[in-house]
């Protein structure tokens, strides 16, 4: 990097949550090996079988919930650098687990929604869920069955906060995207926003994606982002402590 960053966004994908045995969705042994991306992650699925959605959604929460599920050192050292980071610093996922949050972090973007949240069709009212959801299941407010479906953004919807994550992009000086195939927009897009308005932009992944980022670290999400965020904090920690010093 040329310079220390004040202001800094990440974003994080599946890959973040991959040694934390979640699977990641493009990848061969991914979970929409089973299904197809129409059947399961469009509305126009759901309309045509809640049931296999609420499936699908079902069978995640429940891993997601189980034992053996939960944070790595990755998730960990995002939760430090936002809690250390002297400057401006947001953390943005495209993932619907809450492993940032159990690992620490405060302040999570979720843009894609959460698995541990159900939407009201109706009210658009939003509740947690930890159990099931299904077609037979009453509304808490509207009362009427078959009304809620998962908190997550499918193809074809808006994603969430994007004023946030946009005003955020465009005051940012170092943009990083973690373990992110960078197929989906239009978080595929953020780091040409990002360069657009100034920022340097850094890829971490286990192989470079050719999107066109300014640096890359290759390796485990697992190792490279601790490495990488104690480097960040120490500069930071110098410069905070040089400009003392004048
Ligand atoms: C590791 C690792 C380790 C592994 N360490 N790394 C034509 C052209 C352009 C756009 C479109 C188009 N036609 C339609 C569109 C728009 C569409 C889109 O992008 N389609 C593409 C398929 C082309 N997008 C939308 O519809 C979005 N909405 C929208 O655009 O609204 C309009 C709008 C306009 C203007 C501004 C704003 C909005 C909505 C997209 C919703 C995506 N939803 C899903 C499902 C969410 C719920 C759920 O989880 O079930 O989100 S799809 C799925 O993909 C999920 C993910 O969040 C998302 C991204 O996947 P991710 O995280 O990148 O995972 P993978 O598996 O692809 O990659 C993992 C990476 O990790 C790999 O690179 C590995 O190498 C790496 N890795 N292990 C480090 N240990």
């Amino acid at each position: 990097m040329h310079s220390m960053p004040e202001s800094v966004v990440i974003l994080t994908g599946a890959g973040i949550s991959a040694e934390s045995g979640i699977s990641t969705f493009r990848a061969a042994d991914g979970l929409w090996e089973q299904h197809r991306i129409e059947d399961v992650a469009t509305p126009e699925g759901f309309f045509r079988d809640p049931r296999l959605v609420h499936h699908f959604y079902n069978t995640r929460r429940r891993l997601l919930l189980s034992d053996p599920i939960r944070p790595n050192p990755a998730h960990t050292a995002l939760a430090r650098l936002e809690q250390q980071f002297g400057g401006e610093f947001l953390l943005v996922t495209q993932n619907i687990d809450n492993l940032h949050e159990r690992a620490g972090s405060r302040n999570v973007v979720h843009m894609h929604g959460e698995m541990l949240k159900m939407r009201c069709q109706i009210s658009e009212r939003v509740f947690d869920i930890r159990g099931d959801i299904s077609i037979e299941q009453r509304c808490r407010c509207c009362g009427e069955a078959g009304n809620l479906r998962p908190h997550v953004v499918w193809f074809g919807e808006m994603p969430l906060q994007m004023p946030r994550i946009i005003g955020a992009l465009e005051r940012c000086d170092l943009f990083i995207a973690i373990g992110t195939s960078g197929q989906v927009y239009p978080a595929a897009g953020f780091h040409d926003i990002a360069r657009r308005h100034g920022a340097e932009t850094m890829e971490i992944n286990l192989e470079d994606t050719g999107s066109g980022f300014d640096y890359h670290i290759c390796g485990k999400a697992g190792d490279t982002v601790p490495r990488f965020v104690d480097q960040l904090l120490e500069a930071d920690r110098n410069k905070a402590s040089s400009s003392r010093g004048k």
